[in-house]
């Protein structure tokens, strides 16, 4: 069994809500450690990255909010990821915002010829410079490391892009901008909304992401934002939208995700303690976590 090694991104520049940073200490207090050891994993945790801090409100002149410390925080990650997978482990992150994706992807990514992305979240996260209608780099993550977007994040640890759009599928959506939807069709990325999941049922969806993604890449990440889930099962997210995947059908993906095998790194994001409820949002990224590294139960 591989060891898994956890790195924490106190990240919270990809966004404007504060607290989004103490994700990390969250999830660690609802007990990600002890939960792995106990499904008998081998658990190294390399503390976190160190994020800087924005000194005052960000540029007004600047499109994308905090850039520079946000691609310096996600460039730390990115070796440290790195160096995780020439380990031979597994890569766990814990965020932080979803800006994080940039630096996790450009680490694993390198390791890969055709990595996959399990993209579990309310929204699409493709959005570019041009098209972001906030300049928060947490709606970016997934069109920059598809190539989209300000090059500082797109060219990040020195290559992109980092994956290809047909090894994409994006589960859960149900809050896309119009500009997101556009690359969409464009690049024909693999999405299955909240209509899809309440027509096929979560099962059906989860078998067909599994075989479209199995065959054609070699190693699939997860990236799963905690707002996938509704705010009535994860309240402690800072852009929650209602009407989203339940907790017993976020179990059973990822029990169906552990059953395939498929899944070589994974990082869940955008736990934030300040809107919580008693810290509800990081218990369930753990109990999920559990489901992912084949906790059964029964
Ligand atoms: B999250 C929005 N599309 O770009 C934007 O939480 C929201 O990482 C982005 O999925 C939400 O600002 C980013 C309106
Ligand atoms: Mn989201
Ligand atoms: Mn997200
Ligand atoms: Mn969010």
């Amino acid at each position: 069994m591989k060891k898994i090694s956890l790195v924490g991104v106190p990240m919270d520049l990809g966004q404007t809500r504060r607290g989004v940073d103490m994700g990390p200490s969250a999830i660690r207090y609802a007990g990600v450690i002890e939960r792995l050891e106990h499904l008998k994993y081998d658990v190294e945790d390399n503390g976190d990255i160190i994020i800087g801090r924005a000194e005052r409100l960000h540029n007004p002149n600047e499109r994308l909010k905090n850039l520079k410390l946000v691609a310096e925080g996600n460039e730390k990650l990115a070796e440290k990821v790195d160096k995780i997978l020439e380990n031979g482990d597994f890569p766990l992150v814990l965020g932080g915002d979803h800006s994080i994706a940039i630096g996790t992807l450009a680490g694993v990514a390198k390791h890969y010829s055709n990595l996959g992305v399990i993209w579990y979240d309310a929204h699409g996260d493709l959005n570019t410079e041009e098209t972001s209608p906030s300049g928060n780099i947490h709606g970016t993550p997934l069109a920059a490391s598809l190539g989209f977007g300000n090059p500082v994040l797109t060219n990040l640890h020195g290559y992109g892009p980092k994956i290809k759009p047909e090894n994409v599928v994006v589960i859960g959506a149900r809050a896309l901008d119009e500009g997101e939807k556009e690359l969409i069709k464009e690049q024909g990325i693999k999405v299955y909304t909240m209509h899809e999941i309440d027509r096929l049922g979560m099962a059906k969806v989860m078998e067909e992401a599994i075989s479209y993604l199995k065959d054609k890449t070699d190693g699939v990440h997860l990236s799963l934002d905690l707002d996938g889930l509704d705010p009535i099962d994860a309240p402690g997210v800072g852009t929650p939208v209602m009407g989203g995947i339940s907790y017993r059908e976020s179990h059973l993906a990822m029990e169906m995700l552990a059953e395939s095998e498929i899944i070589t790194s994974a990082e869940f994001v955008e736990v934030n303690p300040i809107l919580d409820e008693r810290n509800r949002t990081a218990k369930v990224a753990v109990a999920l976590m559990g489901s992912l590294f084949g906790e059964k139960l029964a």
